[in-house]
């Protein structure tokens, strides 16, 4: 991209929204969530359009999100604990089958969350890479470990064909903005730790509740 569109991108600043999404009690913090989420919707969107059914999926999923935030019920989406909390005990998820709640707070949830395993596979693959590493071949393998089991076969040959564009680890590193390779590496080194927090606070909560699974 040229050097006038980067200027109010860095890769950093995305990241850094992950780290106010925790509060002092270690709960999950909506608006930051989806905050760093719109920010790597729109890392992807600088990739390229071979990326827009992928951010278009995403995007749509934070809105849904940020309309339960922004409603009637706005409180009660503070932070994923009450979120889940709420909808449970109102039965406003659909637990076995898509019924009458289809767009649940927590099943929309569910989808960026198992998404955000992947980027955080991704990261880890690509902070210590290589220089001829190969972003491309990185991308498909946690794609593979991780998002691909719940994807349907069309979905998943659509990935892969979206993988192959990705740019060069070098062009990769510049879509970021962050600064020079090393720069690159070591902010991935102070940023990733914060992901795999929130992730890991997520994954319990859903799994206490039985939630890692709903449709
Ligand atoms: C280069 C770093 C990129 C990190 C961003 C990760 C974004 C992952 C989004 C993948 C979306 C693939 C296409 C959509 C598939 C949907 O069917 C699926 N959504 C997700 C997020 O997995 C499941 O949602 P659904 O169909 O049950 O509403």
């Amino acid at each position: 991209p040229a050097a006038s569109e980067n200027q109010n991108f860095c890769f950093k600043d995305e990241l850094d929204a992950f780290k106010l999404c925790l509060s002092p009690n270690k709960e999950v913090i909506l608006e930051h969530y989806l905050a760093g989420w719109s920010g790597l919707v729109k890392f992807l969107n600088r990739l390229g359009n071979v990326f827009g059914f992928i951010s278009k999926d995403a995007s749509s999923k934070i809105q849904i999100l940020r309309n339960f935030l922004n409603g009637e019920s706005g409180s009660e989406y503070f932070t994923v604990q009450s979120m889940v909390k709420y909808e449970l005990e109102n039965k406003l998820v659909d637990l076995k089958k898509a019924g009458s709640h289809p767009e649940s707070g927590c099943r929309t949830l569910l989808r960026l969350h198992r998404a955000l395993r992947w980027l955080e596979l991704f990261l880890e693959r690509l902070r210590t890479s290589q220089e001829d590493g190969k972003t491309s071949a990185m991308c498909a393998e946690s794609y593979n470990e991780s998002l691909a089991q719940f994807h349907p076969w069309v979905v998943r040959k659509a990935a892969g064909l979206a993988f192959c564009m990705l740019p060069g680890r070098l062009a990769f590193f510049e879509v970021m903005n962050v600064g020079t390779p090393d720069q690159v590496v070591a902010m991935l080194g102070e940023a990733l730790p914060v992901v795999t927090e929130v992730y890991q606070i997520t994954q319990e909560l859903y799994a206490k509740h039985d939630l890692l699974d709903i449709p």
